[in-house]
């Protein structure tokens, strides 16, 4: 199991915002995406995985000076996300490895079936008062987009990276990613344009008023922990 970082920068000053931490298995000599093992995980529980991965980004940020005082944006499991028990440990292993619990976002991505959206957003709101914040990924690519957004307290919308990487060609695209941005906006959630990769579409995020963005443009995700999957009394 190796972690990946990849920044995430604040558009109009060009700093750093933050981190969000991937995960890649290694395989003799490839890496593969989590897009492409997590479909198995999930058919036997994602919860011994996703601790795994809190535990080597916390471990991660706790050790690495750039991570300091900037996001930590981690991805978790729609199962893992909708157990409140392992939900509700995470202020204190935040406090564990002295990371102040406003510097975590959860992203969940709109890929996955959510259930019990009133007992999910109370869930989230549990967390938010204790400073932990969440982003809802991949924004615009599943069904149940604008059911999250009206239903979930988060604190950012992550508009689809395929959406914002075609939009200088294509019009349907720009117009996608613009109004999401809008109806961001005017309910005060925090927009991030995924898959940024040239300056092009840099500057059309700029000019569309997007403040915060990631992508290979500002850098490709980084390796950066290389560990084996722990036994399970690790985390
Ligand atoms: O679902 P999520 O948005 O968490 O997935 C992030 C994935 O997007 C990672 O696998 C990462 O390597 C990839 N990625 C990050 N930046 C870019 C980019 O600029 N272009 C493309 N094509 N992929 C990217
Ligand atoms: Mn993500």
């Amino acid at each position: 199991m190796v972690l990946f970082k990849q920044p995430i920068i604040e558009v109009a000053s060009n700093r750093i915002f933050g981190y969000e931490v991937l995960t890649r298995v290694r395989e003799g000599n490839e890496l593969r995406g989590a897009d492409t093992f997590i479909e198995d995980l999930e058919q036997q529980g994602m919860e011994e995985f996703d601790k795994f991965v809190i535990h080597g980004a916390l471990k991660l940020k706790q050790n690495s000076a750039d991570l300091k005082g900037t996001k930590l944006f981690i991805n978790l499991s729609a199962g893992s996300i909708q157990n409140e028990a392992f939900m509700l440990t995470l202020p204190s292993r935040l406090k564990k490895y002295g990371i102040p619990s406003g510097e975590l976002v959860i992203e969940i991505t709109e890929r996955e079936v959510l259930r019990h959206l009133s007992g999910m957003s109370a869930l989230m709101h549990k967390l938010k008062d204790m400073g932990v914040q969440f982003a809802l990924d991949d924004f615009g690519s599943g069904f149940d987009s604008f059911l999250y957004l009206r239903h979930f307290p988060v604190d950012y919308v992550k508009i689809e990276g395929s959406f914002v990487k075609n939009m200088a060609k294509n019009n349907r695209d720009l117009q996608l990613v613009k109004h999401i941005h809008l109806v961001a906006k005017a309910l005060g959630v925090r927009t991030i344009a995924e898959w940024v990769e040239d300056h092009e579409i840099h500057k059309l995020v700029s000019q569309l008023g997007i403040g915060i963005a990631q992508g290979y443009y500002y850098g490709k995700p980084i390796e950066c922990l290389d560990q084996d999957r722990p036994k399970s009394n690790t985390a």
